[in-house]
């Protein structure tokens, strides 16, 4: 006989409660099933999120469901996990515009702008974003926040090495009215503020400095400039208006955001 029981007919069974990393999972699933056609260029995201959406596609190449796709993938880390699930990759340099792009995000404020980076890959996701003809966001719903920097997590910015001390203290002043607290990364977290032995080194060699805000920056798109025309500044982590859709799964159900 079995060792176990079954509930007596009738008994409603009670759903498990979906976990974070389940909702991450049905937004990716979610834009790979509703926005990937066979003989497209998809930009592959980086992060927990993206991860989901890179596995639905290798799922649906092997599958035979997907064909003739090429890959561009937003991170090394990316890369490899691609390659083990045999997606076809490529870079720019060879397809310069990209038909979609999925990747995650850190924050996505009413207006869909974004923060991206904590990841640290911004520099590749927003080159390939910027490159790509839609960019479907993909998150759980506790990225949503009524504005840029409201979930008071780090808004990173990616630097040069060289005199990365002195452009923090530049980037500190910039938002100082925004009660903006600068710190450089750290290897395996985001915290504290020592010697530069074990600082965080992105895919491109910088390094990056996570800004804190107290209060709202005002003006993104003129903070983003501002930000860019420091000289040492490679790529700051607000994506501003390039968001085609934002996928958001909650406890509720999907919701889609578009503009
Ligand atoms: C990337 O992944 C980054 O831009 C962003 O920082 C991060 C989001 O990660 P996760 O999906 O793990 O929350 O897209």
């Amino acid at each position: 006989p079995p060792h176990f029981t079954l509930s007596s007919p009738g008994t409603p069974i009670e759903p498990l409660p979906l976990t974070q990393d389940d909702l991450k999972k049905i937004a990716a699933y979610k834009a790979v099933d509703d926005f990937v056609e066979s003989g497209m260029v998809v930009g592959l995201g980086t992060g927990s999120t993206a991860k989901h959406a890179v596995d639905r596609i290798g799922e649906l190449l092997q599958q035979g469901i997907l064909s003739n796709i090429v890959c561009i993938p937003t991170s090394t880390r990316t890369q490899e996990q691609a390659l083990s699930l045999q997606i076809p990759l490529s870079d720019l340099d060879s397809h310069p515009v990209v038909d979609l792009t999925i990747d995650g995000a850190d924050e996505v404020d009413p207006h869909l702008n974004l923060v991206k980076g904590r990841g640290g890959s911004l520099l590749r996701e927003k080159l390939i974003e910027c490159a790509s003809r839609k960019f479907v966001v993909v998150v759980d719903e506790s990225k949503l926040v009524k504005y840029i920097g409201g979930s008071g997590l780090a808004m990173p910015v990616e630097v040069v090495p060289f005199c990365w001390k002195f452009n923090a203290r530049r980037l500190e002043e910039m938002f100082g009215y925004a009660g903006c607290r600068a710190q450089l990364r750290r290897k395996g977290c985001v915290c504290g503020n020592g010697g530069d032995d074990d600082a965080y080194v992105t895919d491109n060699g910088n390094y990056i400095v996570d800004l804190y805000l107290e209060r709202e920056i005002g003006d993104l798109k003129a903070a983003s400039e501002a930000m860019m025309r420091m000289s040492g500044v490679v790529e700051n982590g607000m994506f501003l208006d390039m968001a085609t859709a934002v996928i958001v799964a909650g406890s509720g159900g999907i919701t889609v955001k578009d503009k």
